[in-house]
């Protein structure tokens, strides 16, 4: 990440400190505990041949979705890509029905039809494969809060910076603005599209500075790495587009700790390179921020990985003692009718 070609937007750490308070920032630490404990066992599960199809890690990126939730609520739209672990779990969506369904399983959050891609939950319209394909939907679901006059509500969409050289993206951000669509777009952008850098794939940069301006918009950029930067940006955006119900475009700066998948061996990046990544791991640099302000101990730190570790683990024997699903429910819960119904 080259921090200096990029205007974050300011926060003052002390004082969200101060407002969120000592219970709730542990509360942050423990969900972002999780979502990485999560995706450390998917991941084992899928080594141990468990789990198939792709797996997408968020791990790197917690302190984003983290952020979003605990300043934005979790009663709006969500809408996301493929990499979507870490929203279905804060948006309530249990570790063991998301570990079932990794593993393929009945007891999964999509009975097992939809696996790593396809996670779903309460406000969670997916966990969508085609790259800038949610964009749309998430456009429609900002169309559905403004024609029902839902005006505490709006619809996030977070998709990778690769997608934003996709026509739907573009189609979708002329409509939010000429309609005034409530919608705030959110690009993580963790460097790459697969193995290719996104200033290869990208010709602007900052990337949500520029698109916005084009279709006139407001816009931020956040740092991904710090918990508290995103917690401030989010918390402005939903204000500023409740006021004025017009779509916002966010462009978050990020790091992946992982490949793009589990099958990417990741040779495009050297091993210093990964270093530095583990050196800024924000998960870290939050916990020491705690510690650092008197909340929190290692000792206690150490403990509450412990506890969501072993959440993990209870997931991953969920869902091996879990049923297949059987193979007479095989059309149940499917669109497309069978010929001639
Ligand atoms: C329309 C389409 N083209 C290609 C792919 C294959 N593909 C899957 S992920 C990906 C890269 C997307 O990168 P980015 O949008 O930056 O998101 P990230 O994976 O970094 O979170 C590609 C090209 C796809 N799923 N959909």
């Amino acid at each position: 990440m080259q921090e200096e070609l990029y205007h974050f937007f300011p926060n003052d750490r002390a004082k969200e400190i101060a407002f969120l308070g000592a219970t709730c920032l542990l509360e942050v630490l423990r969900k972002m505990l999780l979502i990485r404990n999560f995706e450390q066992r998917g991941e084992a599960a899928y080594g141990q041949g468990k789990v198939g199809g792709f797996y997408h890690s968020y791990a790197g990126q917690e302190a984003i979705q983290t952020a979003c939730i605990e300043a934005c609520g979790v009663r709006h739209w969500f809408t996301t890509t493929y990499r979507c672990h870490a929203l279905a779990l804060l948006l309530g969506a249990t570790p063991n029905a998301m570990m079932a369904e990794l593993y393929g399983k009945s007891t999964g959050l999509a009975m097992g039809r939809g696996g790593s891609m396809h996670m779903y939950a309460d406000r969670l319209l997916g966990g969508l494969a085609i790259v800038g394909g949610h964009v749309p939907i998430a456009t429609g679901a900002a169309f559905s809060i403004k024609y029902l006059k839902q005006k505490e509500l709006v619809s996030f969409c977070f998709l990778g910076e690769g997608a934003t050289v996709q026509g739907a993206f573009h189609e979708s951000l002329n409509l939010a603005t000429l309609w005034n669509l409530p919608c705030i777009y959110v690009i993580e952008n963790n460097q790459w599209g697969m193995g290719t850098a996104a200033q290869r794939a990208v010709c602007v940069k900052p990337i949500g500075e520029h698109f916005a301006k084009s279709y006139g918009i407001r816009s931020y950029t956040l740092n991904g790495l710090d918990f508290f930067n995103c917690y401030t940006g989010f918390k402005d955006a939903l204000h500023h587009c409740l006021a004025d119900s017009k779509p916002i475009l966010i462009e978050v700066v990020a790091e992946r700790l992982r490949g793009h998948s589990i099958s990417d061996p990741g040779l495009y990046r050297s091993k210093e390179e990964l270093k530095e990544l583990i050196e800024k791991d924000p998960l870290v640099q939050f916990k020491n921020i705690l510690i650092q302000q008197g909340i929190l101990t290692e000792g206690a730190y150490q403990e509450l990985d412990k506890q969501q570790r072993e959440i993990a683990i209870a997931a991953m024997q969920f869902a091996e003692e879990s049923p297949l699903p059987a193979p007479i429910v095989l059309e149940e819960g499917v669109f497309a009718p069978r010929e001639g119904l």
